[in-house]
């Protein structure tokens, strides 16, 4: 195990630490110490080798643990408070080589208790939400790689210790063919008494996509929670995300997620009235609520619970009936590593006669890390591995609308070929009679922009009198440089409106610039929104000159060096060398 003895703090630090003074700090919470709400799951917990009372302050550290990491309450962090800074002192090597290996500060999660209390951070109304008397079960999958033990321990323990022991009928570690040392025996070990802990080692690298797929196969509870390693669940939060699937088993509940501070682990509350969404590079975004979806929210029969409708969920942490995610076909398979399956799982709930939902009264706290701890594969990078795993998801589920993703993402083109085959999971979205993803907009997701992507031209626009293309370069200026044909820097759209827009930096336009030297009359070339002023609207014809509307001159080259041409506007000279021809033109 690592240097763990360094990691302590004297009894006399700890102190500072003592629940009432961070209860004073926190007024506006109750925190949960001692875990008060939760003794009756505790001594219902039947045939445990664990040992420790909840309703007891301090727990012993077991000879057998894996690590001395504290688990009572007066360790730093209690009650969810940032640990603070001059514990950090002295210690700056240990807290990079932490950075490093977790890419949040490990060396400050190891400080803090495995089983720390909370602020209990859901809105006042929640006490009051009426849950059903007969609740399903649940397996809890966990899948990890490279996770540090002190994150994935305490998610263990917020699991074990803020679930009703009757609902939990497991929890599942998948790991991911991690590497770390700690992460072998000294698990084992620590987690043997904890009969209700099942560890599943895959072989291979599988990413968190397959990963998660074999655990939901052995899992047997009637629903599916799946959950991030760096977590730590909060006070009742599995009732809720229970009781809506009890209700209707197609309604797919994810937690509010609370951010764990990934320097000081301080738990911080979210903000309430956010839903997720996504925009056309396939990225998950937060979004406000439409209008009016706030009144709804508290008119609602199930106002108690204060569920938020959302379009799509982050992916991590998220409640879904066993049964039900079999009959959507699961997770792609195909998909690698990370990225873009919340998006597939997502659309395919939506499509395929499901719901998808927030609920501000189930919390669970998530470390948001800013990179990876772990590596991509055979991937160049992690791009590459989100752009394949994007266009299997295009391919299956957008519809006519992947066009948008495609032409305002020119570049994972490349990554086409590298995707993988898609006929299966195309063949059982048809088989499932799934909805379309035009409905799926205009019902779930109306709130997003739909580009205008009728064009007049596009691709790349070649001089006739020279071998050089129009070239968009790095900086302020535009070029023109041979012609590559690999699109990038030399793709652009010829706008309905006349500007010429550069192809992967949707709405980025060419515009007029600054006087060129000893170029009598020349404007050069730059990049403007295509809003502003300066942007150029052209006169043109296919293959002849580009004319600006406002002033009547023509795009042309200055050659600065025998190598370096860039592009301005010139008074019109009627030579070929003023021609240009786009690759593509859509209207004539
Ligand atoms: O190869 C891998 N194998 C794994 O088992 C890669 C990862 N994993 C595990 C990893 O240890 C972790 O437990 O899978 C889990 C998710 O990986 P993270 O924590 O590196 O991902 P993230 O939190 O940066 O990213 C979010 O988006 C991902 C897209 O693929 C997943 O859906 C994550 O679950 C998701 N996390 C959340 O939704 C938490 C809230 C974040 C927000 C907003
Ligand atoms: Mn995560």
């Amino acid at each position: 195990t690592k240097g763990v003895d360094n990691h302590r703090v004297s009894s006399a630090t700890l102190r500072e630490f003592a629940i009432t003074e961070n209860m004073k700090r926190l007024p506006k919470y109750n925190v949960d110490e001692d875990f008060r709400n939760l003794p009756t799951y505790t001594t219902t917990m039947a045939n445990t080798h664990h040992n420790t009372t909840l309703a007891k302050k301090t727990h012993k550290v077991l000879k057998l643990d894996a690590t001395t990491m504290p688990r009572n309450q007066r360790a730093p962090g209690a009650g969810g408070l940032p640990v603070l800074e001059q514990r950090l002192r002295g210690h700056e090597k240990e807290v990079e080589a932490g950075w490093e290996r977790s890419k949040f500060n490990e060396f400050v999660s190891d400080l803090v208790s495995l089983e720390r209390s909370l602020p209990d951070t859901r809105p006042v109304r929640c006490h009051k939400a009426k849950i059903l008397d007969n609740l399903p079960t649940t397996s809890v999958v966990i899948c990890f790689c490279e996770e540090a033990m002190s994150t994935l321990l305490r998610s263990v323990h917020s699991v074990i210790n803020r679930s009703p022991p009757h609902l939990l009928k497991e929890i599942i570690l998948v790991d991911d063919a991690s590497t770390a040392e700690h992460l072998k025996e000294d698990l084992d070990t620590y987690i043997s008494r904890f009969p209700q802990v099942k560890l599943l080692r895959l072989p291979e690298r599988e990413g968190l996509i397959r990963a998660r797929l074999r655990g939901a196969e052995i899992a047997m509870g009637e629903v599916l929670t799946f959950l991030d390693s760096h977590i730590e669940c909060n006070v009742g939060w599995l009732e809720p995300l229970l009781d809506r699937i009890g209700r209707n088993r197609t309604t797919v509940p994810c937690p509010s997620i609370d951010r764990i501070n990934d320097n000081t682990f301080g738990y911080e509350p979210a903000n309430e009235n956010m839903r997720g969404g996504f925009n056309w590079g396939m990225k998950f975004d937060w979004v406000s609520l439409p209008p009016g979806e706030d009144d709804r929210r508290h008119q609602d029969i199930w106002s108690q619970n204060e569920i938020i409708k959302s379009p799509t969920m982050a992916g991590g942490l998220f409640s879904i009936d066993r049964r039900f995610f079999w009959e959507l076909g699961g997770y792609d398979p195909g998909f690698q590593i990370w990225g873009a399956e919340n998006l597939e799982i997502s659309f395919k709930i939506w499509m395929c006669g499901g719901s998808l939902e927030i609920l501000p009264c189930s919390r669970v706290g998530h470390v948001f890390r800013r990179a990876n701890p772990y590596n991509f594969g055979d991937a160049p990078s992690r791009l590459t591995v989100f752009y394949r795993n994007c266009i299997r998801l295009a391919e299956v589920w957008l519809d006519e609308y992947k066009d948008i993703f495609y032409s305002l993402n020119p570049h994972v083109e490349n990554e086409i070929a590298n995707a993988g085959d898609v006929s299966d999971r195309k063949r059982m979205r048809k088989q499932l009679g799934c909805k379309s993803f035009k409905w799926y907009i205009d019902h779930v997701f109306p709130e997003i922009t739909i580009p205008d992507l009728r064009a007049k031209a596009r691709g790349e626009v070649k001089n006739r009198a020279m071998a050089l293309c129009l070239d968009a370069m790095y900086g302020e200026k535009v070029g023109a440089y041979f012609c590559h044909g690999e699109g990038g820097q030399q793709s652009f759209t010829l706008r309905m409106d006349d500007k010429i827009m550069l192809r992967w930096f949707y709405s980025v336009c060419l515009a007029a610039g600054l006087p060129v030297k000893n170029h009598k009359g020349a404007l050069l070339l730059t990049k403007k929104p295509c809003t502003a002023p300066e942007v150029i609207a052209w006169n043109h014809t296919k293959g002849g000159p580009f004319v600006d509307q406002k002033t009547g001159k023509c795009l042309g080259v200055v050659n600065l060096t025998p190598e370096e041409h860039l592009v301005a506007l010139r008074p019109c000279n009627q030579q070929r060398v003023q021609d240009w021809t786009f690759q593509n033109y859509l209207v004539d």
